[in-house]
């Protein structure tokens, strides 16, 4: 009887912790935030999700319409996954550094989740000392925002007006829209304010961690955290300003093309590189791995997404690989084709595979 009830208890307790691992890293995330997080571990099984930033609000020629997109316009379908940017938020300004209205992007994210696909968030803050997120001659920014430092009580604020707007992101039955947040990306990289250059991996991590209980002691429980370094030469790199197994949920990379002779090698080569430690480290984690940014600047190359992207990605379980976005006004700037641009029937081929997912293909990714 005893010895029954010993097994009984362990077993339980193996169930327990097993899914308390699995869950996100915020302990009190939403129904539908969890749900998200199931989701975004199965759906490797089925396929990989594309991912545009800003594709609902603007495109080569165009900003604004409704139900417009590039990637839609090419396709017929939406992104799985639609990226944002909330730089200049922090500053309580009404426009983003992008000069999108926020409540634009506010009720376009809420659209989004409607229509049953997921938002992701990038956040290029200012410098706390001044200037841009790119202003990054100083290393003494991030020291400045910790506690006991001299911008801390001015972060907090910007803190706050970013814990107002995640807590406004709701639908119509009041319910919070989830959102995969990736702040303080490109971290092993030196040109952002919070990188390798800028400060130590000591720094960045109480940065990290300093934001998320922040959040959630303001009732987020929304998010779901990407940790998302640059391109990284092997495992330890990318690890190195790890902000640990608590405070992450999603592994996440940022990887260009670049413009050598070689590029396209060199970019399936990286890609695959890193994507592959990412994913054995996601899975011992019980966590996620996406290829959280990537691209060509402007496309050249006609048939690099079937040539290129896929070949960087086919067979690796990744949830989703985002491209960044076609801006609509200042010098051009696409990384998803537009009707007419050279590489458009590669795309349609790249959106038939059936292994790529797009919107009208998701589950539904919230129950
Ligand atoms: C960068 C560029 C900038 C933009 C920023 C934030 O990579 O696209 O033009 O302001 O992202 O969206």
């Amino acid at each position: 009887m005893k010895a029954k009830k010993f097994l009984l208890i362990t077993v339980f307790s193996f169930l327990t912790v097993g899914i308390v691992q699995a869950g996100p890293v915020d302990r009190n995330a939403t129904k539908e935030t969890r749900a998200l997080y199931a989701h975004l571990k199965k759906i490797t099984r089925k396929g990989i999700m594309f991912g545009h930033q800003d594709d609902a609000l603007y495109g080569v020629g165009w900003k604004y319409d409704w139900n417009r997109s590039d990637v839609k316009s090419v396709t017929g379908d939406y992104p799985a996954v639609f990226g944002w940017e909330l730089g200049h938020l922090e500053l309580g300004h009404s426009n983003s550094l992008d000069s999108v209205n926020f409540d634009t992007i506010r009720s376009r994210i809420r659209e989004v989740y409607r229509q049953g696909a997921v938002n992701t968030i990038s956040w290029h803050l200012n410098n706390p000392l001044g200037g841009t997120a790119w202003d990054s001659k100083t290393t003494k920014a991030v020291e400045s925002v910790l506690p006991g430092g001299k911008e801390h009580q001015k972060f907090n604020l910007w803190l706050n007006r970013l814990a107002n707007f995640f807590l406004s992101l709701r639908d119509d039955h009041g319910r919070l829209v989830p959102i995969m947040f990736r702040p303080y990306h490109e971290m092993t990289g030196g040109w952002f304010w919070w990188g390798a250059k800028q400060c130590t991996p000591k720094e960045y991590v109480a940065l990290w961690r300093y934001t998320v209980n922040y959040l959630e002691s303001k009732g987020v429980h929304n998010l779901l955290y990407i940790y998302s370094p640059a391109t990284a030469p092997n495992s330890e790199t990318y690890f190195e300003r790890y902000p640990g197994n608590k405070y992450v949920d999603i592994l996440g990379v940022d990887i260009y093309q670049g413009k050598s002779k070689n590029a396209s090698e060199e970019f399936i080569r990286n890609t695959r590189l890193d994507l592959t430690f990412m994913v054995k480290a996601a899975k011992k984690r019980h966590k996620v791995a996406v290829l959280s940014e990537a691209g060509l600047y402007n496309i050249p190359i006609s048939n690099w997404w079937i040539h290129v992207l896929w070949k960087a990605i086919k067979n690796i379980p990744i949830a989703y690989v985002l491209v960044w976005r076609n801006a609509c006004s200042g010098p051009t700037q696409f990384f998803a084709p537009y009707p007419g641009q050279v590489s458009e029937k590669d795309f349609q081929a790249f959106k038939n595979n059936p292994k790529t997912i797009f919107e009208s293909q998701l589950p539904n990714m919230y129950k």
